[in-house]
């Protein structure tokens, strides 16, 4: 596979949790795809999840129903998680003018949300990641409109415990646009292991990157952002989450309520994106909503 991770590449992600920046688009096509997100992310008429937060958009929108399967994204992936790969959530992380950065977090298998496992692994590897995200940014991404940053070496250790028993975020009249969290209604800092810990900042690996850039991150690996503090500037990321196959999606659940939001999964599916799946352990779509093919990867062990 052209794109596979060096050796080199490889050890450092293991090492660190994450590997980027990466080039996926060259910076006008990323800009040129941001606009058609923009444009096509307005009509909510194909949407999957009838509410704001704008998960799974790969479902409406064309350029991320590819964006999802580009090699030079999967063939990444597969160096490190193998090539049974399922993509099953997609995020739109905005960051206007003013807004807060995101606090430091790690997650595992996003109980967080609910309280319940939106994953539950069930023939893990020791040490190989059975989640990754994939974060690309289609803006600039500066340390002044809030760019990622991650802590290196951080996956190995969970200082934050997600199964910890909160309310903010998860509460009824929780609306996710309102919220004065820097997440979307949730406080990372409730689920501190420690409540008095802080994470050295002095070892945060800063991650600015150009329009079309990814990085490659094991959410256990703790991750935030800067506050955008531009005049003008937003920066716009889209955060791809990809499981192996092993992987239970959303297990004995067919609706559920985070962020202050419903999500009815009725029609949602993972995309099998890399391998055939041997488990039968997730529904698929194989299709978005206008009908369009997902241009998966015919890569299989
Ligand atoms: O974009 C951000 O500010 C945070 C992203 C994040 O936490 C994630 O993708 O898991």
């Amino acid at each position: 596979m052209k794109n596979s991770l060096t050796p080199e590449e490889k050890k450092q992600f293991f090492e660190q949790g994450f590997i980027g920046p990466i080039k996926v688009y060259e910076p006008e096509e990323a800009k040129n795809i941001l606009k058609q997100i923009r444009i096509k992310g307005a009509d909510h008429s194909k949407m999957l999840h009838k509410n704001t937060l704008n998960y799974d958009r790969h479902f409406d929108i064309e350029e991320l129903t590819n964006h999802i399967c580009r090699e030079e994204i999967v063939e990444r992936l597969a160096s490190i998680m193998g090539d049974d790969i399922n993509l099953w959530r997609v995020e739109m992380f905005p960051k206007y003018p003013g807004s807060k950065g995101t606090e430091w977090h790690q997650v595992q298998d996003y109980s967080y949300a609910t309280g319940k496992p939106q994953l539950i692994p069930t023939a893990t590897e020791e040490g190989i990641p059975f989640d990754l995200t994939v974060w690309t940014t289609f803006t600039d991404a500066t340390k002044e409109n809030g760019c990622l940053k991650m802590m290196p070496g951080s996956h190995n250790k969970m200082f934050f415990d997600e199964k910890k028993n909160i309310s903010t975020g998860r509460e009824e009249a929780y609306t996710a646009v309102e919220s004065d969290t820097s997440f979307y209604g949730y406080n990372f800092s409730d689920f501190k292991v420690d409540s008095n810990w802080e994470p050295d900042e002095s070892k945060a690996a800063v991650l600015e990157m150009k329009p079309g850039e990814c990085v490659i991150f094991s959410a256990r690996c703790m991750h935030a952002s800067f506050p955008n503090t531009s005049e003008r500037s937003t920066r716009f990321a889209v955060a791809c989450r990809y499981v192996q196959g092993q992987v239970q999606v959303y297990p004995n659940t067919s609706t559920f309520r985070a962020h202050g939001a419903d999500f009815d999964l009725k029609d949602w599916g993972c995309v099998k994106v890399s391998g055939t799946d041997t488990y039968g352990h997730n529904k698929f779509r194989t299709k978005n909503n206008l009908g369009q093919p997902f241009p998966v990867l015919s890569y299989s062990s």
